[in-house]
């Protein structure tokens, strides 16, 4: 099979051929999702030679590659990237144009695929596109959500949630394979047998679903390799059906099968706190029995000797939601295939590592033992064994030292008696790794000390890193343009080449350019939130943008008693006026559907627009933006606009942050707390070129242990205090102080994530920034200097890592 030939006119006919015969449709009757099917044909097409000789030459070289296990994939639009990664933009647009059709019409018709919640899913997508680019030979396995995260609305100001149907117009970029799927298994019981002389376990399941496979292609970056994401779809198997069918009820068998299919139904929204909810098990342990059956059934060549299995694939553990698949490796090597349980144990060991994203310690998942023997008994029973041995063990270095042994037991007993996923992945992987370098300092330090004494060498860091070809190139198209003509072509995969614009921040005309850039990005970013949401970025303002899930410990209450603050000022003839640098503060957040503060806080901050964008007093120099559904799509619009990039939570609870990484990549200045890979951001720029303020983590434990009021600082700030109070009084809630009154004594008696203590450094260091900004060519300066300095956060530099701390997965030809 041949590639088209890479012309207009062979365009024309492919996508004339593919509108015609598939869409059945000609080119005048056609509908724009007709037309944006037919396109994403085209280009699929000329993918498709070098992924079907990517998947045989896999298949073939039996190289070790990597399977990325990760629940979620935060994939943004195909088409746009699909486009990049061939090369095939400006032939696309002027075939089109030659059928009298705009390419950035059909581009804007895709709905992004959104099977994620935030930055652990975009992080899950940033890696396969470097896994291709870079041609390492790997799989990324995940979950086909029929529902992906949710679409957010406003109702007076309130989140509403609406379901995701990504798929009502069709999918062109998934390939089903009904004929490849996978039988998983639930419930039941476990027997032991008598197998010539030796005792055997073996699972007697009650109830099995089809996971089918659906392949994405997974193009690098013009390189001409391909690789593949497989989501697993459920589906009811037949047998499930027929034997409840044969009983005669046939609703009970319609009942059953949308009970097998619910499992890939939706996509939980929640993304730090984790609910205990059985179908989030079934998930689990759906997608990662039928990628395991997978690489070893398809993957793997036949009669491949499993004992060496950790020379041909690591299984990478995107957090512990992929975990049960270590206990389900374990039960095919010993139950399936007859291995030795100590044999077995090792090889498992050597094929997983396991990534660590967070440090709230509710946000470490585990699993009530009761729920996990009912759906999973065979696995209860082999993590049982797991944990023994490796309390033996542990017995055996440190002595009968009960405290110890119960901190480091992957069972816990209490509050009830549970699994510690975060545990088993941690004894199980040959590699534990966190995600910036605070962080994995932090995870070894604070959350598990005793694993990293038990297990020398087997903590490390690998800090995150972006898609430059999404973040950059597809969504900073002037900047491309403008860094391609500074430093020459190919940095899109050689990042580290942004360096090379250094040498031009003393030129004017350079500076000038750059600026002219961001203008240009914050008219783009305009016409796109003139269309969705009827409002705009004022012109001549700092745009000064915080977008991330809405977390508590993210702190978008600092931002909003910022904004408060300000306001209150003027209306209190505190600052006058025409002192306030202008400024459009834009919010852009999704709340966990369960989780109220997060909404309320929602909630507040249209509120606060509302009224301070209209109300004159202000003359226009503060506006406040909440655009809802913020998504990978409006990311790529609202990141190259920005200004300034706000970076503020707690330290020492951020893992990593990647929306900073993508900011500082695009000329935004930073002002940030040290927490993160904020750390690493600004060790890089240089301190003139970030904002730091607020506590260290080392500060935040201090006065954690000195025991922290929040009411101190309120009453000790004079400013703080008419700011809370201004919320507290009603102003933004038609004069019902019952509204936000929850925030407020949120904010004064508990304060979880120390708003209060750090807000006085904040406004400090927002002075600074509107001083700084008011000088346009040093800021200018500075911006030039984030790009040029950032090339590090790369997500090829950090795949690199992977390999050369983790995964030992060297590329191939
Ligand atoms: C996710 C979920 C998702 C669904 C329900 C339950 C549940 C429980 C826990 C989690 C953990 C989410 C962890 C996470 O998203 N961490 C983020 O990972 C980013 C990539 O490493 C990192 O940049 C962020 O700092 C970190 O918060």
């Amino acid at each position: 099979m041949t590639s088209p030939p890479l012309t207009v006119d062979g365009f024309v006919s492919e996508f004339l051929l593919n509108l015609n015969f598939d869409g059945g449709v000609s080119l005048s009757e056609s509908s724009t999702n007709d037309r944006y099917l037919a396109l994403a044909c085209t280009v699929r097409d000329y993918l498709m030679a070098r992924w079907l000789e990517d998947l045989r030459k896999q298949k073939e070289d039996q190289a070790k590659g990597v399977c990325y296990l990760s629940a979620e994939y935060l994939l943004g639009r195909q088409l746009d990237n699909n486009l990049l990664a061939t090369g095939l933009s400006e032939i696309a647009a002027e075939a089109l144009e030659s059928c009298g059709l705009s390419l950035d019409q059909l581009r804007e018709h895709e709905i992004e695929p959104g099977l994620g919640n935030g930055g652990l899913g975009r992080l899950a997508a940033c890696f396969i596109d470097s896994l291709a680019t870079l041609g390492v030979p790997s799989i990324g396995y995940g979950i086909r959500y029929e529902y992906g995260i949710f679409r957010q609305t406003f109702e007076d100001g309130q989140q509403v949630e609406q379901p995701d149907a990504w798929l009502t117009l069709g999918s062109p970029w998934e390939f089903p394979h009904p004929e490849r799927s996978q039988l998983v298994s639930f419930g039941g019981r476990t027997e032991t047998y008598d197998d010539d002389g030796v005792t055997r376990s073996r699972w007697i399941p009650a109830w099995n679903v089809n996971a089918i496979p659906c392949n994405y292609m997974v193009p690098g970056f013009q390189n001409g390799r391909v690789n593949t994401l497989r989501l697993w779809r459920a589906k009811a198997t037949d047998a499930f059906d027929l034997r409840i069918f044969n009983s005669g009820d046939y609703e009970e068998a319609v009942r059953a099968q949308t009970f097998a299919e619910n499992i890939s139904k939706v996509l939980y929204p929640e993304d730090s706190t984790p609910q205990g909810k059985e179908l989030r098990l079934q998930q689990q342990y759906f997608f990662v029995a039928a990628s395991i059956a997978d690489f070893l059934e398809n993957v793997l060549a036949d009669g491949y000797d499993l004992t060496r299995l950790g020379d041909r694939v690591i299984f990478q553990l995107n957090d512990t939601h992929p975990v049960i698949a270590v206990p389900e490796l374990m039960r095919v090597l010993v139950d399936d295939r007859g291995m030795e349980w100590d044999t077995a144990w090792e090889v498992t060991q050597q094929c997983f590592a396991y990534t660590c994203h967070t440090l709230l310690p509710e946000a470490l998942e585990v699993w009530p033992v009761e729920l996990l023997g009912r759906l999973l008994p065979r696995h209860l029973e082999i993590i049982y064994r797991i944990n023994d041995e490796f309390l033996a063990a542990v017995r055996e270095r440190f002595g009968d030292d009960e405290l110890r042994i119960r901190n480091m037991s992957i069972i816990a007993e209490h509050p009830e008696r549970s699994v510690r996923m975060a545990y088993l992945a941690t004894v199980a992987g040959s590699k534990v790794n966190g995600v910036a370098e605070l962080h994995s300092q932090l995870l070894r330090d604070k959350v598990l000390p005793d694993f990293d004494e038990f297990y020398p060498g087997k903590f490390t860091n690998v800090t995150n890193g972006v898609t430059p070809r999404r973040f950059l190139r597809l969504a900073n198209p002037e900047l491309s343009a403008l860094i391609t003509e500074a430093v020459g072509s190919g940095w899109e995969s050689d990042l580290d080449r942004l360096r090379g614009l250094e040498e031009h921040v003393d030129d004017a005309g350079f500076r000038s350019a750059f600026a002219e850039v961001k203008a240009a990005n914050k008219r783009r970013l305009n016409e796109v939130l003139r269309a969705r949401d009827g409002f705009e970025v004022a012109d001549g303002h700092l745009v000064d943008v915080m977008v991330k899930r809405l977390h508590e410990y993210k702190r978008q209450l600092l931002k909003v008693l910022h904004v408060v603050s300000s306001y209150e000022g003027v209306l209190s003839g505190r600052i006058a006026v025409e002192d306030l640098q202008p400024r459009t503060v834009l919010f852009g957040a999704k709340a966990a559907p369960g989780y109220a503060m997060a909404k309320r806080i929602i909630h507040l901050i249209n509120a606060i627009g509302s009224t301070v964008n209209d109300d004159p007093r202000l003359q226009g120099r503060l506006k406040v933006l909440f655009p809802p559904n913020y998504n990978v799509t409006l990311a790529e619009r609202v990141i190259p606009a920005a200004d300034l990039s706000e970076q503020i939570s707690l330290a020492g609870k951020e893992a990593s942050g990647t929306g900073n990484m993508k900011f500082a990549l695009n000329g935004a200045l930073t002002i940030g707390t040290d927490d993160g890979a904020n750390v690493e951001i600004r060790e890089l720029v240089g301190d003139d070129n970030f904002f730091l303020f607020g506590m260290a983590e080392p500060e935040v434990e201090a006065l954690s242990a000195r025991g922290y009021r929040p009411s101190e600082f309120y009453q000790a700030d004079e400013d703080l205090r008419r700011a809370i109070d201004l919320i507290a009084s009603g102003a933004f809630s038609g004069g019902d102080r019952t509204v936000f009154e929850p925030v407020v004594s949120n904010l004064l008696y508990e304060d979880r994530f120390m708003v209060l203590a750090d807000f006085a450094s904040y406004m400090a260091a927002q002075e600074r920034v509107d001083a700084a900004y008011a000088d346009e060519d040093a800021w200018t300066r500075s911006a030039i200097l984030n790009v040029a300095r950032t090339g590090f956060f790369s997500s090829d530099r950090s795949i690199t890592d992977y390999i050369d701390r983790i995964w030992h997965t060297p590329p191939t030809s």
